[in-house]
């Protein structure tokens, strides 16, 4: 048997009940084959692979809070520390209450190679908790968020594992877990990343993931003689990379039509209005039922269906298997040219290879939406210089790392005979860093 499936063999059996850590894991070794293949004596003398698919260290803790009407609830917190080979753990914390084991494996594996694409000193990390925010009061969210940092300090720190945000966890639950890390922990310093302006954060954090897919794909278009001008978009979510990807597709002459949240989703013909979609969801927190109260031709539609809307491009950015092959099929039939994924893993195994068969464009979320842990790295940087840049400086760094991100990739691809293949392009590119570093470190 090859190392590879050998590898993808004991991943599946060492980790049963762990079907999206399989799928990350299965993709990504598939895709280093041919590299595998190339250095095969080496890299099983070093157990290279079982070191990649083996977290360094994973923590799990009891996360007791209070509610308003005195009741005590326990949850579960996260933090899987996966690979420091080229820098300090980095990546988010998710709130949600499908949060387990598995799928936080998923997001950190995931996140060494997204990390390691950005060009920058980033480990791959990921935490979270099954804690479900929706219809917790500020205090109740204040609550959770410093029992959960009040374990997890022990375990992070400016130069160890910097989390940030990811679903659930924006810049309320971040401003709550740095105020207890620091009463706790006594310092003022980098250990997380999305902070408001005021505490040490960046300008264009917020926008970074949102513009940043709007940018590699703006720039993957360019490379194959097409331009968003004039496009039409589908967007599913309604959260921080949704809003911010279907604003930036605005400003460079595309028209988004949809948008969704858990419950259901709007089709607007006259394009997506980005003022009235962050009043709903990131001033009062409401549900997108509210949409048709700001713009009156708009519909709302009860549970999944953006993928059925007709569109040249779609940027899936809610969560994880949310295109299947179904809609992939819809998507072909309406004539879709691109999906540049802005979730992590939103669209499965079996829709991606259909797209990719049909001839459509396809980023994978871990080169299309590295522009949000990028611009977490550069609010790092300037953590550390105790300085702060302008929105200009940083949206322009973002932008030069987006571009280059895709011709990293599309370089890969090429390099080995996998021609427009942005996932095998995406893999290899990610794995060279981390496994020359691996290599030079040791068996560590
Ligand atoms: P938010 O919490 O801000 O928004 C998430 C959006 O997705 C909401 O509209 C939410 O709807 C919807 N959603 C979440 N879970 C489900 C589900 N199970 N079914 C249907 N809809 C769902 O999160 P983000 O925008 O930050 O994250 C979105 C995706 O992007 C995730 O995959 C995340 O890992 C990824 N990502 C985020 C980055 C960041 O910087 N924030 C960076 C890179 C990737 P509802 O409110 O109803 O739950
Ligand atoms: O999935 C991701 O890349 C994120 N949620 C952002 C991580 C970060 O550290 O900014």
């Amino acid at each position: 048997m090859s190392y590879v499936d050998e590898v993808i063999e004991r991943v599946v059996k060492e980790n049963p009940s762990e079907p999206e850590f399989h799928q990350a894991v299965k993709e990504v070794l598939e895709s280093l084959r041919v590299v595998v293949e190339a250095n095969e004596e080496a890299y099983r003398r070093d157990a290279l692979l079982e070191r990649l698919v083996n977290p360094e260290r994973q923590i799990k803790f009891r996360v007791p809070w209070i509610d308003d009407k005195g009741q005590v609830h326990v949850n579960t917190g996260y933090r899987v520390q996966f690979n420091s080979a080229i820098g300090p753990y980095k990546g988010g914390l998710r709130l949600h209450p499908s949060v387990n084991l598995g799928i936080i494996k998923f997001l950190g594996f995931e996140q060494i190679f997204k990390n390691s694409l950005t060009g920058l000193s980033i480990g791959g990390g990921k935490g979270g908790s099954d804690f479900d925010p929706k219809g917790k009061s500020d205090r109740e969210i204040m609550a959770f968020c410093q029992s959960f940092m009040t374990e997890l300090c022990k375990y992070i720190g400016a130069d160890t594992d910097v989390p940030a945000g990811d679903i659930g966890t924006g810049a309320r639950e971040i401003g709550y877990m740095y105020g207890q890390y620091k009463r706790i922990r006594n310092l003022f310093e980098g250990v997380l990343t999305g902070k408001a302006i005021s505490y040490g954060g960046s300008y264009a954090r917020t926008e970074a993931t949102g513009y940043g897919l709007l940018y590699i794909t703006e720039e993957m278009l360019k490379c194959n003689g097409q331009s968003l001008q004039g496009k039409t978009v589908i967007v599913s979510g309604s959260g921080n990379v949704a809003i911010y990807a279907i604003e930036k597709a605005g400003q460079l002459g595309a028209k988004v039509v949809t948008a969704s949240d858990s419950n259901g989703w709007v089709y607007d013909p006259e394009g997506i209005d980005v003022a009235a979609l962050k009043e709903i969801k990131e001033v009062k927190r409401q549900r997108l039922t509210e949409y048709k109260k700001y713009r009156p031709n708009s519909e709302y539609h009860e549970g999944k269906g953006v993928w059925g809307v007709k569109a040249d491009i779609a940027l899936p950015c809610a969560t994880q298997n949310e295109l299947n092959l179904e809609d992939a099929k819809k998507l072909v039939a309406n004539g879709v040219i691109a999906v540049a994924e802005g979730a992590n893993m939103p669209t499965t195994a079996d829709a991606t290879e259909y797209l990719q068969e049909k001839g459509v464009y396809f980023i994978p979320g871990k080169a299309a939406n590295a522009g949000g842990v990028a611009t977490s790295a550069l609010e790092m940087s300037q953590n550390s210089e105790r300085l702060s840049w302008t929105f200009e400086q940083v949206d322009a760094k973002l932008k030069e790392i987006m571009v280059n991100l895709f011709h990293n990739i599309d370089a890969a691809a090429k390099k080995y005979g996998f021609d427009g293949n942005y996932v095998v392009g995406a893999n290899i590119a990610g794995f060279e860093k981390v496994a020359d570093a691996m290599t030079a470190q040791g068996i560590v």
